[in-house]
């Protein structure tokens, strides 16, 4: 369907300090200073700030089409409208972990928030050697509360459908089913990799079990309507600092398979561990395990005090439904990883690495890793990952 855009029109670094002030969102007599900062791949980001107080405001912008892929990838503005809606939703159940929306409009595609420059994207900051002792006990604690809240153990069904309905997001999951699920499967279909990479891609295409793996996990993804995901969540949409984390960018948001959320994170995780030694790795270890600690305990907490189902105490369904979150994030950790390396939307973790053999083998670490996950993901455990992953030590 064909979208008007009669009423769109891109800020520029003058017009979003306009808008600030209009909304009352800063003193109109302040000198303001205003910075597009935006390095994602869709959107603008404009940072306004009080020079004197240093106080600002996020005013983010969707664009017809996507940044990062230029106009010949026409992108829906409802996106901005499903991303505002999406935070107010989830910070409703955590508000700890999520942004406040000031003001949002859907005919400009604009949502304005707080500022978090007080903190660093994660994916910067695990490059850089910072610490996190808290992010991973949040972040499960975020899926966990989300994933619970936003399900029909939870809500009413019929409400949880009408939820759904709102955030049906077609042209969105599409980049994700191409991006993530299709396109880094097959040889003829668009990728992007070093060339020394070719064997280890054409393993995975020619490995007809990896891809009858892939094709269930695309069909969970495209068919299950188990929570309200982030359905980006990456490193690179989270902020923290030692004691503090917010999810942003929830553009992706849609209802779907509880795994995908879980996978991501632990995927991107997996980035750091592969390409980490010594103690650097032992961190990023103990992450995966406080993160999927805390997110079966929150999880388990809200079942037992707060499940409406008539089923919420028949043994071994709690236990059931973990387990299968666990070999669904497994799953879906695997594509994350193999679409990363070989598909069209790298990570800096992998592309930093300067010395050329080092990045290879890191590359093809992350190959390896991802087919395991997507193979084993029935058999697997956390700790069964973390002992797969020591023994793929970098040279
Ligand atoms: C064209 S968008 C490529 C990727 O960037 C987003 O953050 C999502 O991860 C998407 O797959
Ligand atoms: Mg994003």
């Amino acid at each position: 369907m064909t979208q008007n855009h009669s009423n769109f029109k891109r800020l520029t670094n003058e017009t979003a300090i306009t808008l600030a002030k209009k909304l009352g969102l800063v003193n109109a007599d302040a000198n303001l200073k205003c910075n597009e900062i935006g390095d994602g791949n869709l959107n603008y980001v404009f940072h306004i700030t009080d020079t004197v107080t240093n106080k600002g405001i996020i005013i983010k912008q969707a664009v017809p089409y996507a940044k990062v892929l230029g106009e010949s990838w026409p992108l829906t503005l409802k996106r901005a409208a499903i991303e505002a809606n999406a935070l107010i939703h989830f910070r409703s159940y955590c508000p700890e972990f999520v942004p406040q929306v000031y003001y949002s409009d859907e005919q400009l595609a604009i949502t304005v928030m707080e500022d978090l420059s007080h903190l660093k994207i994660v994916r910067t900051g695990l490059i850089d050697g910072d610490s996190y002792p808290l992010l991973s006990q949040h972040i499960g604690e975020y899926v966990a509360k989300t994933a619970f809240y936003t399900s029909d153990y939870h809500l009413e069904p019929s409400a949880k459908k009408e939820v759904a309905r709102h955030f049906t997001n077609p042209e969105l999951c599409k980049i994700t089913e191409v991006f993530i699920f299709t396109d880094p499967f097959f040889e003829e279909l668009p990728g992007d990799f070093e060339v020394e990479l070719t064997d280890a891609a054409k393993n995975i295409w020619n490995d007809q079990e990896v891809i009858l793996e892939v094709a269930k996990l695309k069909q969970s993804f495209e068919t299950e309507q188990e929570a309200l995901l982030h359905g980006d969540l990456h490193t690179g949409s989270i902020f923290a600092s030692e004691t503090e984390t917010k999810v942003i960018d929830p553009e992706f948001a849609f209802y779907g398979p509880v795994g995908f959320d879980l996978g991501q994170y632990t995927a991107n995780l997996l980035f750091q561990a592969i390409t980490r030694n010594g103690a650097g790795k032992e961190e990023i270890f103990s992450h995966l395990h406080e993160f999927w600690n805390a997110f079966e305990e929150t999880y388990t907490e809200l079942w037992e005090a707060q499940n409406k189902s008539p089923f919420r105490h028949v043994k071994g369904y709690l236990p059931y439904l973990l387990t299968k979150f666990k070999k669904d994030a497994f799953g879906f950790a695997g594509c994350e990883l193999i679409r990363r390396t070989i598909g069209l939307s790298h990570v800096a973790d992998l592309n930093v690495i300067e010395d050329k053999v080092s990045r290879i083998a890191a590359k093809t670490s992350t190959l390896e890793i991802g087919t395991f996950l997507i193979k084993k993901r029935e058999e697997l455990d956390v700790p069964a990952l973390i002992e797969a992953l020591k023994q793929r030590t970098l040279p």
